[in-house]
């Protein structure tokens, strides 16, 4: 098995000096190698994902008619943050939905942990508040149903598998 450190930090180290959420929690992170009952290793409100950089992509998508603009924190960068070690992320909606994305595609595409949507937030209907976005038009091998099923909408929870 390929286990790929996403940063620097040891693990779990940085958790510790993250901000606490002020507001609305809309993201919680785990990471199966912590302890199974020491709870979330993050919780993110829309600001503390909006403090990390944020990257944009104009894409194609099934669920679109043309181009549309998605923007928000690379879960690249939002793993990096924590200083989460894994292979996976799976990514778990509010409606259940779950669906793993390998760690490598973190690191070979801008996959994007997308808040807004041409700008503007997503409701739960519009499949809010947090889309795994990948950039099909910038790279259009990723247009099949493999990156189709990775692409969760109304994500709530992202948990690190080892
Ligand atoms: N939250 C959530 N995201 C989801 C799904 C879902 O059921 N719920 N279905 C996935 C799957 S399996 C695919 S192929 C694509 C396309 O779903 P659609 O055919 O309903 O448009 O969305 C993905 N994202
Ligand atoms: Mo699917």
């Amino acid at each position: 098995m390929l286990a790929l450190w996403l940063g620097a930090a040891a693990p779990g180290a940085s958790a510790q000096t993250l901000a606490q959420p002020a507001n609305t929690v809309i993201l919680e992170v785990s990471s199966a190698t912590s302890a199974p009952n020491s709870g979330p290793i993050a919780q993110f409100d829309l600001a503390m994902l909006d403090a990390l950089p944020q990257r944009e992509t104009v894409t194609s998508t099934p669920w679109y008619d043309g181009p549309q603009t998605f923007s928000g924190p690379l879960l690249s960068d939002l793993l990096n943050t924590l200083g989460v070690q894994g292979t996976t992320v799976r990514a778990v909606a509010i409606n259940d939905y779950a669906v793993d994305i390998p760690v490598s595609d973190l690191l070979d595409y801008p996959v994007i942990l997308a808040s807004r949507h041409n700008g503007n937030l997503m409701s739960v209907r519009d499949k809010g508040p947090l889309f795994v976005v990948f950039p099909f038009d910038e790279v259009p091998s990723l247009n099949n149903e493999v990156y189709y099923a990775r692409s969760a909408w109304q994500v709530r929870h992202i948990e690190v598998l080892p």
